[in-house]
């Protein structure tokens, strides 16, 4: 087994009917591992499912609310049901709010923290629990952000739930680490997706990013690949409860 292989592991992404996810998804199963495609969209579901089986990929589709436990519990049973492990667990899927916090609802501070880290914790709870009966180890990888770590004006709740991907991350290493898994994060920079493209259209907010990122450009969502696969690899196996920021180096420079 080299030490980056995938081949013979399943992997769960959730959120990975484009974007991010898709990326990291595609880059997985060209790792060697069956990757299990997640979203809501159940056409761009198909979308994908079709791109990377083109692709002689082995994919599966699955498709729940990742705020909602009963609909979890129900599609990891169904998994079970078809001798399906889990043996990555990518939890990518997270919305984005950008309003000031004091126009910010309960509401939708409420609906931000649930799908971008309550349902880390839910993914993580169903699957580890899974991963510890098995006693063959594991990988959880969790999509946090350079906003897990500072802060700019108006995406307050996405701030707050990202900040606390990183540290659900590092609690999960604390409790699970010994069952040999390894849970771990990663802070995506300024990429280009459909989340960020209104950014990207913005010239005032495009020349910041450039111009505030010592790569001088924009991450692309192939640029979290080497990345997902390292901390889904054997090669990571003694890595726990980091976050790696692949962000060109704009959180190390002032
Ligand atoms: C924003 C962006 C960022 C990026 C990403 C940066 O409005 O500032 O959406 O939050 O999406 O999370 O790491
Ligand atoms: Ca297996």
């Amino acid at each position: 087994m080299t030490l980056f292989d995938l081949t013979g592991k399943t992997a769960l992404i959730t959120g990975s009917s484009g974007g991010l996810g898709y990326a990291m998804a595609k880059g997985l199963a060209e790792a060697g591992a069956r990757v299990i495609v997640h979203g809501r969209n159940t056409e761009k579901l198909e979308q994908a499912r079709q791109a990377l089986a083109e692709a002689r990929h082995d994919v599966l589709v699955t498709s729940f609310d990742v705020t909602d436990e009963a609909a979890i519990e129900r599609a990891l049973a169904d998994l079970d049901a078809q001798g399906i492990d889990i043996d990555i667990l990518v939890n990518n899927a997270g919305i984005q709010l950008r309003k000031p916090l004091v126009e910010t609802s309960h509401e939708e501070w409420q609906k931000v923290l649930d799908t971008n880290l309550s349902s880390t914790f839910l993914m993580g709870r169903h699957v580890a629990r899974r991963m510890i009966a098995r006693g063959q180890g594991g990988k959880v990888v969790n999509i946090g952000s350079l906003m897990s770590s500072v802060a700019r004006p108006t995406v307050g709740a996405y701030t707050a739930a990202k900040g606390g991907v990183r540290l659900i991350t590092q609690s999960m290493a604390a409790e699970w680490a010994e069952h040999g898994i390894q849970a771990n994060a990663i802070g995506p920079g300024y990429m280009i997706t459909e989340m960020t493209q209104p950014l990207v259209d913005k010239p005032e907010f495009n020349d910041w990013i450039i111009n505030r990122t010592p790569a001088r450009r924009w991450g692309t969502p192939d640029d979290l690949v080497g990345t997902v696969v390292y901390l889904a690899a054997p090669a990571s196996n003694f890595v726990n409860g980091q976050i790696i920021y692949v962000d060109g180096g704009l959180l190390s420079v002032i």
